[in-house]
């Protein structure tokens, strides 16, 4: 969640972009756990106009031109894409940066903060839980059909803007590191999470030794598929724009997959304390699969085909042992807004990776089925 920013600060900083009419107010939007984003509305000639201002968090990302680099450059080709395809409404399906009056993606102010603009993409909006097996279609759709529009993105290898993002062995060992160094004393307090993550070492292996054998290929991916990360038409109920493009650069497919299944199948918030009320739908993951491989089914191989109901039960475990490695080293990294919230939203993650592991089997047969529904 966002913090209020004066408005004359947000002033100073939209007067750097070319816009026109005068800013109205600036108000915190989105739940986002890294960046701050601010809804500006300009009015303009009696009516009112709005964009998305985003302060990008300089302490995640270190090399933010290259990030910026990369979702120019992303943006610029999925947008041609969907021209290509005739889609008048191609402004509303990718992010448009606006440029600084210096003609620079970024501004970087006077506090040595990062800014950027987008226009507000009007009528759509984003969930941070699934309300029906459709919307996880169609997030499932739009997030496949992302990672096809950029299988031909020119070269070159985008950057790495957080380097070994999705390296669940180098998240294990951080997380193990953090239990020795117990910095701030929480270790105990979160014995039983601890004990579960280390009973599930084994699995963080698995893609890594199937990418390090060629088995597994690398492409460009989003790496933070979080349901809330693809905006969904309010009258066709289409998703319609995948938007948070921190992240986009060489990934597997499956850590894109394995997240939409963590957060899309979900019955319950992130970090939900009442773990009754948390469980994998497997009715939603039907929906899911059904979406991404209609999407994706022409280039995925099978060994990525054979490890998607899996990918939802390490990313679900990932996440979970980063929220419990940031509650252990003292909630440096994800914002939190009470006490214990990264341990809150750990034990959620395992609780849901629990449901998952206990209905793998079953999700696997739907994934089969998916795919010969599709043609494959
Ligand atoms: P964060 O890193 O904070 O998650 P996002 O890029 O996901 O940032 O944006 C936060 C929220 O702002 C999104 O969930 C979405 O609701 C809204 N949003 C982002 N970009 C746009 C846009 N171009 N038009 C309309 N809403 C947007
Ligand atoms: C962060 O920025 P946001 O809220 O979309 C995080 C993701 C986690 C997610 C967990 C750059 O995403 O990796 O999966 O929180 N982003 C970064 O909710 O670390
Ligand atoms: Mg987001």
């Amino acid at each position: 969640m966002t913090q209020n920013i004066p408005i004359e600060r947000l002033t100073a900083v939209a007067d750097c972009f070319p816009v026109d009419g005068h800013l109205l107010d600036g108000i915190p939007y989105g739940s986002g756990h890294i960046n701050d984003t601010f809804a500006l509305r300009f009015a303009e000639n009696h009516t009112s106009r709005r964009y998305i201002l985003q302060r990008i968090n300089h302490r995640v990302f270190k090399d933010i031109p290259s990030l910026m680099d990369n979702i120019a450059r992303v943006c610029r080709h999925v947008r041609g894409c969907l021209e290509t395809e005739g889609r008048a409404d191609a402004h509303r399906r990718a992010l448009t940066l606006i440029p600084t009056r210096e003609g620079k993606d970024v501004l970087l102010d006077d506090e040595g903060d990062y800014w950027r603009l987008y226009p507000f993409i009007e009528s759509a909006r984003t969930y941070d839980i699934i309300q029906s097996h459709q919307q996880a279609y169609e997030a499932a759709k739009a997030f496949g059909l992302f990672q096809r529009q950029l299988a031909d993105l020119p070269g070159p290898r985008l950057h790495e803007t957080i380097p070994a993002f999705h390296h669940t062995r180098a998240r294990f060992n951080a997380f193990m590191n953090a239990v020795e160094d117990d910095a701030c004393g929480r270790a105990a307090a979160a014995r039983d999470e601890i004990a579960f993550a280390q009973s599930r070492e084994a699995i963080v292996d698995v893609l890594l030794d199937q990418q390090a054998a060629g088995i597994l290929p690398e492409r460009i991916t989003h790496n933070d598929t979080k349901i809330n990360n693809v905006m969904m038409d309010v009258t066709t109920h289409e998703g319609l724009c995948v938007i948070d493009l921190d992240t986009v650069m060489p990934g597997l497919a499956l850590y894109d997959f394995g997240d939409m299944m963590r957060t899309a199948t979900n019955t319950a918030e992130e970090d939900e304390r009442d773990l009754s009320r948390i469980a994998c739908d497997l009715s939603r993951f039907e929906a899911l699969a059904q979406g991404y491989l209609g999407a994706t089914r022409n280039f995925l191989n099978d060994a990525e085909i054979r490890q998607l109901a899996f990918s939802g039960i390490l990313i679900t475990f990932e996440i979970g042992l980063r929220f419990l490695t940031d509650y252990l080293s003292g909630d440096t990294y994800f914002k939190i807004h009470r006490d214990g919230h990264n341990l809150d939203r750990a034990r959620a993650q395992f609780k849901l990776m629990t449901s998952m592991e206990d209905q793998l089997d079953c999700m696997q047969r739907m994934v089969e089925h998916a795919t010969s529904d599709t043609g494959r």
